[in-house]
C-alpha cells in the first residue's frame, strides 16, 4: 500500500538500514544518498521515507512530503556547493525509471546538456 515499507524495495531497505548507502543528508521524512552509478561529479538521490511509487503518486498521496523532498533538494545542492543543478524524477519505466520508489536525482558539478536524451 502506498505510504507503507515494502519489503522487495531496495529504496525502503536502504531507510531500514538494511542495504548501506552513502547517506549525506536524512530528515523526519526524507534520506539523501550517493547514487552508486554517479552520472555527474554530484549524483545525489533524493526520497521520501514512506513508500511511494514514483513522483506522481507522491504527488497524489503526501504533498508534504513531496514539498520536503523538494526543500531536501536545495539542501543537497547547498551542501554540496552547487549553484547550477538538474532536478530529475523518471517517472515511469518509458521515462527511465527504473526503481519504484520516488526519487529526486540531484545532478551538478559540470555543464549539462539540454534538452536530456
Ligand atoms: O534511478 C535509479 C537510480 O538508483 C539509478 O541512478 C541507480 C541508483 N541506485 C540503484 N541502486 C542503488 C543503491 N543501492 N544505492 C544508491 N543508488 C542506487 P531511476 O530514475 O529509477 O532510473
Amino acid at each position: 500500500m502506498a505510504g507503507e515499507p515494502q519489503n522487495d524495495c531496495l529504496f525502503c531497505r536502504i531507510v531500514a538500514g538494511e542495504i548501506p548507502a552513502t547517506i549525506v543528508r536524512e530528515t523526519e521524512t526524507t534520506v539523501a544518498f550517493r547514487d552508486i552509478n554517479p552520472q555527474a561529479p554530484t549524483h545525489v538521490l533524493v526520497i521520501p521515507k514512506a513508500h511511494y511509487e514514483n513522483a506522481a503518486e507522491l504527488a497524489a498521496g503526501a504533498p508534504q512530503v513531496a514539498a520536503d523532498v523538494l526543500a531536501e533538494t536545495k539542501a543537497v545542492a547547498d551542501a554540496e556547493g552547487l549553484d547550477s543543478y538538474r532536478l530529475v524524477f523518471n517517472t515511469g519505466s518509458g521515462a527511465g525509471q527504473t526503481v519504484w520508489h520516488a526519487h529526486a536525482h540531484v545532478l551538478g558539478g559540470r555543464g549539462l546538456q539540454w534538452p536530456p536524451g
